[in-house]
């Protein structure tokens, strides 16, 4: 591992409210990260935008009668304010319509056609006669031509996740007419030429997860395609010399990864180009856009002579369902990041969300009932309580003042030992981004320390009390420590409630196995941490689902 990184995390259409599918699968985990490799010591930053181009844009801000500037603008406010309420701690949040990425597009464009990566094609596309449009990606609704899915948009696939490169029995999305094909001009980005360099970087990446490397794999040994990087419509980046059309949003919005983190470092007088191609970069995402990820950004990255390099992490998640269903916000099946968050506390999402969240494709789901048992048995029974018991203890017995330890017997010695293993215990896990079992060995370690109290009974207050004291409230502080990059809120306030001075985020993660709450430290004002998850709310939250 490097001492710098750059984390980013896919970037949000700049078209409706995030909500709790976004958050699962990239933002909470490349938040999580972020603020870990922070604590560690790394310098890291993580960088985000709106991604403000691309058909559906056009479509909507149509249908709203707003410009698409005032459309995105107001939804890269929204959804800045969303994530900022989640605690999603972006170093800066941009946009691929900055003036910044626009020119950084243009520059790569010149470089990859420079380099011979570029040619221009012309091409037959739907024209729709009744909309009088041309009709890219988006606006075509046909039959995937590889896994055969019905209703499928003309870019994407969403069941068997390929490109196809041409759609079946295809309809106007705008007004359902099939349309006709006219001729117009497009350039192509040659993916061929990448095949070879491709597959060597991929076995070369030792941090990508190998399922996926394994069917990115297949699709470059199944013949991989030149892409249409251009769209016969006006909102986008204008190609150089070529001002009446623009480039395809799948061109232009990973590259505001660099060009958001170029400015951002550049302003901060930090060279940005120096910092990328020494940095570890990661770019987090779900696993609907492995192509692109896998494919399409590296291959630009090599057709411009690696000027920024590729990443080093792609970390890959499934999707999330609720309820066991498909989230689908026509059918009015899903849950709005800010509706969640004015029922409970970032914590309560960003815990239960990590715990289901495991390293892998498969998919995950939220269920109410399971979230409130969670939220109710673990974290408030185990990790609540444990904070709750030991500082209210103190409080009570030694005015809040820790007392000296006594001599230890085996089991002090063995909670003595947890306290100094834990970092060792939970830093690979992070590393290697398995943060749902991170959290799960904080959640052990908890579940000891309630034990260890128990078991010493401090109540009856003979010998032994104080070591037991001692050793509970700085497992407190342990835990304060290793659940700051997960819940950042609470770990602060079990900070504060210990009475220690500053900001938990300031701590260095390997201090979480220090034992450095001292005899005579006084602990701070205490307070219950979580309330409870009650059923008849749930009750309710499951009610709206699915009701218009
Ligand atoms: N805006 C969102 C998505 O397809 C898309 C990600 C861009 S990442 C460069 O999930
Ligand atoms: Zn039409």
């Amino acid at each position: 591992m490097r001492k710098k990184a750059i984390v980013t995390s896919a970037l949000p259409y700049a078209n409706g409210e995030i909500h709790l599918g976004h958050v699962a699968s990239t933002y909470l985990p490349a938040d999580v990260t972020t603020r870990f490799l922070k604590s560690t010591g790394v310098e890291a930053y993580y960088i985000c935008a709106s991604d403000d181009f691309g058909t559906p844009i056009l479509i909507q801000a149509e249908k709203e009668k707003k410009s698409t500037q005032e459309y995105v603008a107001y939804w890269n406010k929204r959804d800045y304010e969303d994530f900022s309420t989640f605690d999603i701690c972006f170093d800066f949040f941009y946009r691929t319509s900055s003036p910044e990425n626009i020119e950084f597009v243009r520059y790569v464009f010149e470089k990859l056609r420079n380099n011979g990566h570029i040619y221009e094609s012309e091409i037959i596309q739907f024209y729709c006669k009744n909309d009088k449009k041309f009709l890219p990606d988006r606006y075509v609704v046909g039959t995937c031509p590889y896994c055969k899915a019905p209703d499928q948009y003309s870019d994407l696939c969403e069941k068997c996740g390929r490109v196809p490169e041409e759609i079946e029995n295809p309809k106007c999305a705008i007004c359902g007419q099939s349309p006709v094909k006219e001729k117009t001009t497009h350039y192509f980005f040659k993916l061929k030429n990448f095949g070879d360099k491709l597959t060597k970087w991929l076995d070369e990446n030792e941090n990508l997860q190998k399922d996926v490397k394994k069917y990115v794999q297949n699709w470059i040994s199944s013949g991989l395609v030149d892409w249409d990087i251009t769209r016969d419509i006006p909102w986008g980046v204008p190609i150089p010399g070529d001002e009446s059309k623009v480039f395809y949003g799948w061109f232009d919005n990973h590259l505001a990864y660099i060009s958001t983190a170029v400015k951002f470092l550049n302003e901060r007088g930090i060279n940005g180009k120096e910092f990328w191609n020494s940095a570890d970069i990661y770019h987090f995402i779900g696993k609907d856009i492995v192509y692109h990820h896998y494919l399409f950004l590296p291959a630009m990255r090599l057709g411009i002579d690696e000027e920024y390099k590729l990443p080093d992490f792609i970390p890959t998640r499934g999707h999330l369902t609720l309820q066991s269903k498909k989230i689908s916000k026509s059918r009015n099946w899903y849950i709005g990041l800010k509706d969640f968050l004015s029922y409970y506390p970032a914590d309560y999402l960003r815990y239960y969300l990590v715990s289901i969240n495991p390293y892998s494709q498969d998919d995950l789901n939220f269920d109410w009932d399971d979230f409130a048992t969670r939220i109710n048995s673990e974290l408030i029974a185990n990790l609540g309580n444990l904070v709750n018991r030991a500082l209210g203890f103190t409080q009570k017995t030694f005015s809040g003042m820790i007392p000296a330890p006594d001599v230890y017997d085996e089991k002090d010695k063995e909670a003595e030992s947890k306290i100094k293993g834990l970092a060792s215990e939970i830093t690979p896990l992070m590393e290697q981004n398995h943060l749902d079992r991170a959290l799960k060995k904080i959640m052990e370690f908890s579940i000891y320390f309630n034990q260890y109290f128990q078991h010493k009974e401090p109540w009856k207050k003979g010998l032994g009390t104080n070591t037991c004291v001692f050793l509970s409230v700085n497992a407190v502080r342990s835990i304060s420590v290793a659940l700051y990059p997960f819940l950042p809120q609470s770990a602060q306030k079990i900070w504060t409630q210990l009475g220690m001075q500053g900001k938990v985020s300031d701590v260095k993660w390997e201090q979480m196995s220090e034992i450095s709450i001292r005899p005579d430290h006084k602990l701070g004002q205490i307070a219950p941490l979580f309330a409870r998850v009650e059923d008849e709310d749930i009750k309710k939250h499951k009610e709206k689902l699915g009701s218009k």
